[in-house]
């Protein structure tokens, strides 16, 4: 069954796709050989990556306030916040250092975006619904004259499921809109959106004006569906739509997620050539199995001794009656036979190799037949009539019958079918993947 990543609630993600990666990963220990070494080395990179991205966690949505020093990102990130928390300040540029609001858990996220402690607001266990699991960045100015803040700035913004451009007025008139930075993201599918703050200082209709212009200066760049939002980090115009936006942006798969989602479905699609179509291997009968090698192994031979004796028609049950390799080699090929029906050629090859070999598998065969304490057979007493005989006959040989197989079960079990079962889960598991496709 193929999950479905649509049914999951967005914020249970990371632990969904960590239980995804690994599956891919124990069925690639087990499975390695059924693949060729190409698909193999995409899957283990697919693996490491996934692995790497998942620990940062995929539930946040990432949101970044970035544009030119003085545009408002630190006064717009404390109005959506609502306190008094990044540095606004009159020297430029202001901000050096990444600041986080963050509504949930993100430690190893903002660890990794390299947030320090106190520039993190954290409102652990809050829980205002629309904001929930929001990483909100005050990043520094992305064309400062300090090239650390211009560092931060493009390691933090591949990130971003929601880049929040803010512009000056006055400044995009000095063209320091930058879009090159809002075209990359665009064509990577991250959601932008440009915000004309400082409309308290223009007029209405000046702020229209200037906020067409922008739209059609980014239309221009290539840049698809950035809408202008016109805003004010001072009187709080806008603002609430402004959250709103974010808001919007927290209610959809994260851009994380999506990466790792991806990533497995380009896994899944790689190695669906190492997979049969509709193939669904299942475990041949354990019973037939168990009885096949009780037969090779002289179970059945010792369970007719015993009744030819408990019916007076022998005297005695010889002591050992050994395996035959050839025969248990022959149950040992059938059962990989079995397994393996409908799969590929190289599944065969990985049962086989996981099954115990023949001359192994004899011997534990007949070890554990060895610990076996076989039921008393007595030899009919006196006149008793010849129905009376045959029903003990069947009935001592039963008992024989039942504890050899008993025994057989028992060194079967670990030698063949347990190793069977792990591979036709990694098989399983590696068809589930290849159907998110
Ligand atoms: N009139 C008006 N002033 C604003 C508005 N937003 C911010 N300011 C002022 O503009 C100046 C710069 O604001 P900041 O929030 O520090 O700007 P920034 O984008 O964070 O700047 P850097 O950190 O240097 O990149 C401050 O003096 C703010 O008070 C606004 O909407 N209207
Ligand atoms: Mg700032």
């Amino acid at each position: 069954m193929s999950p479905t990543f649509q049914e999951l609630p967005p914020r249970t993600e990371t632990t969904q796709l960590q239980a995804l990666v690994d599956r891919l990963k124990a069925s690639m220990e087990w499975a390695a050989e059924a693949v060729d070494a190409g698909v193999r080395e995409q899957v283990w990179s697919t693996v490491k990556r996934c692995d790497e991205r998942l620990a940062l966690g995929v539930d946040h949505t990432v949101v970044a306030l970035a544009g030119g020093t003085g545009s408002g990102k630190s006064s717009l990130f404390n109005a959506v916040v609502g306190t008094e928390f990044a540095v606004v300040g009159v020297a430029r540029p202001t901000t050096a250092e990444v600041c986080a609001a963050v509504w949930g858990r993100a430690q190893p996220l903002l660890e990794w975006l390299g947030v320090a402690p106190e520039r993190r607001l954290v409102f652990d266990g809050y829980r205002d619904g629309e904001m929930d699991g929001v990483v909100l960045l005050d990043l520094p100015d992305h064309d400062s004259i300090n090239l650390t803040n211009r560092d931060t700035v493009d390691r933090v913004l591949p990130l971003a499921d929601l880049i929040v451009w803010v512009v000056d007025p006055q400044k995009y008139a000095d063209h320091a809109l930058h879009s090159a930075y809002l075209k990359v993201a665009s064509d990577h599918g991250q959601p932008c959106l440009i915000v004309l703050n400082h409309v308290d200082r223009l007029s209405e209709s000046d702020a229209i004006a200037v906020a067409n212009d922008l739209s059609r200066l980014v239309r221009e760049e290539g840049v698809a569906d950035a809408p202008v939002m016109r805003v004010s980090a001072r009187t709080g115009k806008g603002v609430k739509a402004l959250r709103a936006e974010i808001a919007g942006a927290a209610a959809t798969r994260s851009i994380a997620a999506e990466a790792v989602r991806a990533d497995l479905v380009a896994a899944g699609r790689a190695l669906e050539g190492a997979l049969a179509r509709d193939a669904d291997p299942e475990l041949p009968d354990i019973e037939v199995l168990v009885a096949a090698c009780a037969r090779a192994a002289g179970v059945e031979a010792r369970a007719d001794a015993a009744a030819a004796v408990a019916s007076g028609r022998s005297v005695s049950v010889p002591d050992a009656l050994g395996a035959s390799l050839a025969a248990i080699e022959q149950v040992r090929l059938e059962w990989v036979d079995a397994a393996t029906a409908g799969l590929p050629l190289a599944w065969r090859i990985v049962v086989n190799d996981a099954v115990t070999p023949a001359a192994t598998l004899a011997e534990e065969v007949e070890e554990s037949l060895a610990a076996v304490a076989w039921p008393p057979v007595e030899a009919p007493k006196g006149l008793r009539g010849l129905a009376s005989r045959a029903s003990k006959g069947r009935a001592a040989g039963s008992a024989v019958r039942t504890v050899g197989r008993e025994a057989i079960r028992s060194a079967v079990m670990p030698h063949v079918v347990e190793p069977t079962d792990l591979i036709h889960q990694a098989y399983r598991n590696l068809d589930e993947l290849a159907e998110l496709s």
